[in-house]
């Protein structure tokens, strides 16, 4: 069977990663959309490395949660039957034991320099205009899509929702194409499609199936199921 799973801030919430909806989608009063643009890195480019630097930052004190080990159990079943997409810039997938990951909308832990477009695992903060390890221009951004930006790895995505038996959405609100869309994608190349959620999201009625509570408790529950 073909799983193809979509996450987003939902399934790292009990982690300790505050979701988007969290504070209103606010950070330090700002809308979230505004700090997560281009357009904004242009115009206050100290704010917004100020804004990923601290979440990057944070990333040393949370730790995977039940349902991030769950889908790397199915991941040890099922192998390049299973693909997990996440909208989420964490790297709680990958510690939790995921090795097929695609981050739709890019990585904390990666940044991207704008003058030789090289990529390099990041750590450390952003905002003091560390030069590029390669070409050693200060053009390092954080590897991650903003608004308005075109998501990565989508040829990949749409292969592998357009070969899905099964499409699963986990701790996602629906809000933010394209990764809305593809429940109605997978349904639409003959996949069943599953909602696991807190409370029912934006697109909850475009699904097969919906079960709502705490990621951590519904993964590990549908996983168990799935295998057994
Ligand atoms: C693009 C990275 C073209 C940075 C992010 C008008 C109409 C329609 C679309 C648009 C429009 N205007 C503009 C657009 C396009 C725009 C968009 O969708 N805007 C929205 C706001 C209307 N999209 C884009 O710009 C995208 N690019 O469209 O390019 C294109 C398209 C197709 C093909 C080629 C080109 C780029 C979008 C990416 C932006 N970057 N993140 C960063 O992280 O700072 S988006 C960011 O926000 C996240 O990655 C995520 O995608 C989104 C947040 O959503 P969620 O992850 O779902 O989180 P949220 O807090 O909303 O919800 C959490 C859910 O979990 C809730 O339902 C809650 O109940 C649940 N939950 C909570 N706790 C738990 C739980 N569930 C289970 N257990 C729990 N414990």
């Amino acid at each position: 069977m073909k799983v193809v799973v979509l996450t987003g801030a939902g399934i790292s919430a009990e982690s300790g990663v505050p979701t988007f909806r969290d504070a209103d989608g606010l950070w330090h009063g700002h809308r979230v959309e505004e700090v997560a643009t281009p357009e904004a890195f242009a115009r206050q480019p100290s704010l917004v490395h100020r804004f990923y630097d601290e979440r990057r930052a944070a990333l040393a004190a949370v730790a995977p949660n039940p349902a991030h080990a769950a889908l790397a159990r199915l991941e040890d079943r099922l192998g390049d039957d299973l693909l997990v997409v996440t909208q989420n810039i964490d790297d709680l997938h990958e510690r939790g034991g995921s090795r097929r990951v695609v981050h739709l909308h890019g990585q904390l832990r990666s940044a991207l320099c704008r003058g030789c477009g090289e990529r390099f695992p990041w750590h450390d903060a952003l905002g003091d205009g560390p030069a590029c390890p390669r070409c050693g221009r200060r053009e390092l951004r954080p590897d991650v899509v903003w608004f308005g930006e075109i998501p990565y790895d989508m040829d990949r995505v749409l292969a592998a929702l357009g070969r899905a038996d099964l499409f699963v959405s986990i701790g996602t609100s629906g809000a933010v194409q394209p990764a809305a869309g593809f429940v109605g994608y997978a349904a639409g190349q003959g996949a069943r499609t599953l909602e696991l959620n807190l409370v029912p999201s934006h697109g909850s009625h475009l699904f097969d199936e919906a079960r709502h509570g705490p990621a951590s408790e519904l993964v590990p529950a549908w996983v168990d199921d799935l295998l057994r």
